[in-house]
């Protein structure tokens, strides 16, 4: 009888505490259109020049800046001058391996396609520029509808395809692009340092890693793309059983870790 007493308490704390929150914003009162933390790894798109453009870009650098943009939209073209420092700081600095991609979004005027194709020539923009894709939309809307679409956004992605900051409207000033650019990139490299030979993720490099990195140099198993990233001890782009050596040595504790 008790016990029904203090379910009931409690079903009904949960209601009150359920209706005390608004709708559109979670229990920690972030507003619930953040697209931080979004996988976009599987995304397809097309770009500018007609070619296939896919999740896989983002593991050939450490981080990739994407600029969502639209042809007719003063505050985007205003900040695009600042992206095309950005992009010439990273083209002459490359072992930073900061990748920035456009991102044009046309909703239904599939003319201003074209349009923005012309408008990028005409400046000279160098960097890569794609059509918006499923998954951009639904970053820069918050997982919501589409009507909630923010544009411009800068997008801060990871190695893995994970969305890590979501900037909404221009960034004018190339200094604060930059500082905001440069930020993530050391935040992001902390945290790949801290991973490297962490095969299978657990949070401890150990001899299952090692044998993990092994049994793939061998063809004994698979790995996914973050596995293949935290794996790659050596830098050289793949796991094989030098990778394997290292991660070995170092939880037999002959090697410092980094
Ligand atoms: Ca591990
Ligand atoms: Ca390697």
């Amino acid at each position: 009888m008790r016990s029904k007493t203090i379910a009931k308490f409690i079903s009904l704390f949960m209601a009150l505490l359920l209706a005390a929150i608004p709708a559109g914003v979670t229990a920690g009162g972030v507003p619930v259109r953040d697209g931080v933390g979004m996988d976009v790894s599987g995304f397809q798109s097309v770009t500018f020049e007609g070619e296939p453009v896919d999740g896989s870009i983002f593991a050939e650098a450490e981080m990739t800046v994407i600029n969502i943009w639209q042809r007719w939209c003063g505050p985007c073209w205003a900040e695009l001058p600042a992206f095309q420092q950005l992009y010439e700081h990273y083209s002459e600095t490359p072992e930073a391996d900061v990748r920035i991609w456009g991102a044009l979004y046309y909703g239904e005027n599939t003319a201003s396609i074209q349009e923005a194709i012309d408008f990028i020539a005409a400046n000279g923009y160098g960097w890569p520029q794609m059509l918006m894709c499923d998954e951009f939309t639904e970053v820069a809307s918050g997982g919501e509808q589409v009507e909630n679409l923010k544009i411009p956004q800068t997008l801060i992605i990871d190695r893995y395809g994970i969305v890590r900051a979501q900037h909404l409207g221009s960034i004018t000033e190339y200094e604060e692009l930059a500082a905001f650019v440069e930020g993530w990139l050391r935040e992001l490299r902390d945290e790949y340092a801290a991973e490297r030979g962490d095969v299978d993720g657990n949070g401890t490099v150990d001899s299952i890693d090692a044998l993990l990195a092994l049994q793939y140099a061998l063809g004994a198993a698979e790995l996914d793309n973050a596995q293949l990233l935290r794996g790659d001890i050596n830098g050289d782009g793949g796991v094989d059983s030098s990778d394997a050596l290292l991660i070995l040595r170092f939880t037999m504790g002959l090697i410092p870790a980094r």
